[in-house]
């Protein structure tokens, strides 16, 4: 352990949905550490800040900003590479848009794409990966091995080079829906490791068999921050995927509902290590909900309002899933 992680504060992270009209407030804000907003297409963000990105995947009903906070004031920056950041001393936000038709195709943009992602936390003092999201348009075309989420697997896994996989971040891989063909990536990197969790109903992704593709997806179930730290369990995303087969690929509810059994099941892995863990979702509990079809959304929110108590926020955005048979994904934080 290098100085600079012994003497690190504690990380700490909030996670909320607020209305856009805060965003002047939150980036007046020293605290805080990011901002999402969700909305299709490449219209010019609403502001150059590099603790802002605009996400491309719609938001269902009133549009609404994730907010990442901190309990220490943050540093901010871009670099010459593209990488937007913010740090707060123990936790590194960072940010990262390529595109495609630059690096020749959607292999080689996630190739230099994770050769960045792994060399530019590390450059900042924060080496340790705990959390990526990755989207990118038109997920599920292409036939077969040519499928493009099966390309972008294959590139991820060459920019991040020899990895253990016994410390692959948790994470999202999502379609967006607005025909742009730039790969959008963000993470959550820390000044110590976490503990990557698996799920026990499900085979390791990095473990799939062949049938999936060429190159097993690169990623944990889910991220505990480091002993000491008040992060909330990070939950990669998550969907009706029981060993490593797909299930109920005819119906959305029962896919729901296994999801949720795949969340209690990762949960209850996690409470092994960390018992303040609330068993269930609740108000420490922040979902983002991927919907594949959008005529189903109403349904979706119908369900959700069965197997999710009130009190836990959560926001709906219209998005491919990574396989032609899941029809919904959920990711989120969970914490006390
Ligand atoms: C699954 O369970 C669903 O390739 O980074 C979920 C989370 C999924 C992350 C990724 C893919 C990824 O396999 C798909």
């Amino acid at each position: 352990m290098n100085a600079q992680a012994a003497n690190a504060a504690p990380a700490t992270l909030s996670v909320d949905y607020v209305a856009p009209v805060h965003l002047p407030a939150l980036l007046a804000d020293d605290h805080v550490l990011a901002i999402f907003g969700f909305q299709a297409g490449n219209g010019a963000p609403p502001t150059d800040d590099p603790r802002y990105l605009q996400v491309g995947l719609q938001a269902d009903g009133t549009p609404m900003l994730e907010v990442w906070r901190s309990r220490y004031p943050v540093s901010t920056g871009r670099d010459a590479n593209g990488v937007a950041w913010a740090s707060d001393g123990a936790l590194m936000f960072g940010a990262l848009q390529v595109d495609e038709a630059s690096h020749g195709d959607i292999i080689g943009a996630s190739e230099h794409a994770y050769a960045q992602v792994l060399t530019a936390p590390a450059a900042h003092g924060y080496p340790h990966l705990l959390r990526i999201w990755n989207y990118m348009d038109a997920i599920t075309e292409g036939e077969g091995d040519d499928e493009r989420y099966r390309r972008f697997c294959v590139g991820r896994a060459r920019g991040m080079g020899t990895i253990n996989t016994g410390t692959l971040p948790a994470a999202t891989a999502i379609g967006r829906v607005d025909g742009v063909r730039v790969l959008q990536i963000y993470w959550l990197a820390a000044r110590t490791p976490g503990m990557p969790l698996e799920n026990p109903r499900q085979v390791s992704a990095y473990r799939y068999p062949r049938q999936y593709g060429p190159q097993s997806p690169s990623f944990a179930r889910a991220m505990l921050g480091a002993p000491g730290s008040t992060l909330p369990l990070l939950l990669s995303g998550t969907a009706s995927v029981v060993g490593h087969a797909t299930l109920h690929g005819d119906s959305t509810h029962r896919q729901l509902q296994e999801t949720f059994a795949n969340f209690e099941a990762l949960i209850n892995a996690a409470r092994v290590h960390s018992p303040a863990l609330p068993p269930h979702f609740g108000a420490g509990s922040r979902l983002k909900v991927y919907v594949d079809d959008a005529a189903e959304i109403a349904a979706v929110r119908q369900a959700l309002a069965t197997h999710l108590p009130a009190d836990v926020p959560y926001i709906v955005l219209h998005a491919t899933v990574c396989r032609h048979d899941l029809r919904v994904e959920i990711d989120g934080v969970h914490g006390a």
